[in-house]
C-alpha cells in the first residue's frame, strides 16, 4: 500500500491516478477539512477530468484520511515555498512530512518527495534527519527523489503521457518505483541519482522562466518604439530554429515564478541570466500598471474606480491563484497608496480581493475600462460584450478594433 502525503494540486491526482490502475492507496492531509470533503466525495479544486478520476478511484477502494499510516511507501508531495528576500527554500513542510513518516514506517520502507525542492535538498535537510531519528539510509529507509512534470489544465492527460525522472541511491529501488509509475505512466521514465533527478526538474522550470522572460523583455522594446511585438514574434517564430514564447501582464503559479529563484539563491554570482530573468517577469505587473496609467491619461479618466481587471488565477481557466500576476499587480497598486481597481474572475467564486464580482455582467456595468490579464475561455467566447470598454489585452486575444496591448 502506497501512502501518498498531501492531497493538492500534485499530490491528489497522483494518488488517484495509482489507485485507478489497481494500486492499494491512502491519501493523507494534515488538513481535516480538506479531508472530510474528500471523504464526502468532493473534489477539493477544478481540473479537467479530475472527477471522472476520483469517481474510479473512489471505486477502487482509495481512502482519505489525517493520519500517517503503517506501510512500506511514502509518496511525499506537500509544498516547498520560499522566503522572498533570500530567495531559498524552505523545506519545512517536507521535512515534518518526513518525521511522521519515521514514526511509522515499516523497516526498509520507501520514501519518495515529489514536492519540487532546490537541488541539494534531500542531502542537505532530509538525509540528515533521517539519520538523526536513528535510520540508516539505504537499510532502514530508501530515499527517492521523483518530481513531477504535470501542467495545470491539463494534468490528467500530462500524468499519463509525459515522460518522468526517478532519481534514487541505487538502481534497485530506481527500478521498485518504476513500477508504481509505470502503472498508469505511458511515458519514458528515466533513472539517475537523486541530485541529477533535483537538478533536471528545477531547471526545466527555469528554461521557461528565462525564455518567458525573453518574450516580456521583447513587449517591453518594442512598446518602447511602438511596434507590434506580436507580429515581430509570429514572423520570428516562422524560422525553423526560432521558437518564442509569448509576452504576458507576468509569470505565476507555484513552479515557473518560484523554482527559478532556488538556482539564484544557491548560486548567487553563477544565475545572473536566471536571476534578470526573474526580475523581468517579476517587473511585468507593474509594466501593465504603468500601461493602465499612459491609457488614462489618453483618455482623461483621473481615477482607478471604473477600470476593472479580468482575471485573478495565474492563468487560464484554472482555479489557482497562487503568485497570481493580478494578484501581484494589485499588492503594487496599494503600495502607490491608490486603490479602486476592479476585479472579476469566473474561476474564482469567493471574494479574495476588494471590489471583487461574481457576474461578468455586474462587472462590465461598473467599468469603462477593462484590463484582460487572464485570457479564460469565458472572455474568448464573449468579448463583443466588451465593445463599448477601453480594452487593455495583455493576452493579445481581443480582436476589436482600438484594443491596446501590452
Ligand atoms: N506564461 C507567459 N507566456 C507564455 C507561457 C506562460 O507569460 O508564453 C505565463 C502563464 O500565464 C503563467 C506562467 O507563465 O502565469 C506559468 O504558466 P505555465 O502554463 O507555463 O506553467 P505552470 O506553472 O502552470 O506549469 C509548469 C510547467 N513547467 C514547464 O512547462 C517547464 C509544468 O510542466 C510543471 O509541471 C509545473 O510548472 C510544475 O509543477 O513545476
Amino acid at each position: 500500500m502506497i501512502n501518498v502525503i498531501g492531497l493538492g494540486y500534485i499530490g491528489l491526482p497522483t494518488a488517484l491516478m495509482m489507485a485507478s490502475h489497481g494500486i492499494p492507496v491512502v491519501g493523507t492531509d494534515y488538513n481535516s477539512m480538506h479531508v472530510e470533503k474528500l471523504n464526502e466525495g468532493i473534489v477539493t479544486f477544478q481540473e479537467k477530468g479530475l472527477e471522472e478520476l476520483f469517481n474510479k478511484a473512489i471505486s477502487s477502494g482509495i481512502r482519505f484520511t489525517t493520519e500517517y499510516q503503517v506501510t512500506d511507501t511514502y509518496i511525499v508531495s506537500v509544498p516547498t515555498p520560499y522566503d522572498k528576500f533570500s530567495k531559498k527554500i524552505d523545506p519545512a513542510y517536507v521535512l515534518a512530512a518526513v518525521e511522521e513518516v519515521l514514526k511509522v514506517c515499516l523497516p526498509g520502507s520507501v520514501l519518495i518527495v515529489e514536492s519540487t525542492v532546490s537541488p541539494g535538498t534531500m542531502d542537505r535537510y532530509v538525509r540528515p534527519l533521517v539519520k538523526e531519528r536513528g535510520f540508516e539510509p539505504g537499510r532502514d529507509i530508501h530515499l527517492v527523489h521523483a518530481p513531477e512534470r504535470i501542467i495545470p489544465g491539463n494534468m490528467i492527460y500530462e500524468l499519463i503521457h509525459n515522460n518522468r525522472t526517478i532519481g534514487a541511491d541505487n538502481q534497485q529501488i530506481a527500478e521498485k518505483v518504476r513500477t508504481y509509475y509505470s502503472s498508469f505512466c505511458q511515458g519514458q521514465i528515466v533513472t539517475t541519482d537523486i541530485r541529477t533527478a533535483e537538478m533536471t526538474k528545477v531547471v526545466e522550470n527555469t528554461f521557461r522562466a528565462v525564455n518567458i522572460a525573453f518574450a516580456n523583455e521583447l513587449a517591453k522594446i518594442c512598446r518602447y518604439d511602438n511596434l507590434d511585438v506580436y507580429e515581430i514574434i509570429r514572423i520570428c517564430n516562422m524560422h525553423p530554429r526560432v521558437n518564442i514564447l509569448q509576452p504576458g501582464p507576468g509569470v505565476g503559479g507555484h513552479c515557473i515564478s518560484v523554482d527559478p529563484w532556488f538556482l539564484v539563491g544557491d548560486y548567487p554570482s553563477l544565475a545572473k541570466v536566471i536571476d534578470e530573468s526573474m526580475k523581468t517577469n517579476d517587473g511585468m505587473p507593474d509594466f501593465v500598471l504603468n500601461r493602465i496609467h499612459d491609457i488614462m491619461k489618453l483618455h482623461g479618466m483621473e481615477d482607478f474606480s471604473r477600470i476593472g481587471l479580468y482575471g485573478l488565477t495565474y492563468k487560464e481557466n484554472v482555479d489557482d491563484l497562487r503568485e497570481s500576476p493580478t494578484l501581484q499587480l494589485l499588492e503594487s497598486q496599494e503600495r502607490h497608496l491608490a486603490k479602486g481597481l476592479k476585479v472579476y474572475d469566473p474561476m474564482i467564486l469567493e471574494q479574495v480581493v476588494p471590489n471583487q464580482y461574481f457576474s461578468l455582467q455586474d462587472f462590465l456595468k461598473d467599468v469603462d475600462m477593462v484590463i484582460v490579464m487572464v485570457k479564460h475561455a469565458e472572455i474568448l467566447e464573449n468579448q463583443e460584450l466588451l465593445k463599448d470598454k477601453i480594452i487593455l489585452d495583455c493576452q493579445n486575444v481581443i480582436h476589436l478594433p482600438g484594443t491596446y496591448h501590452l
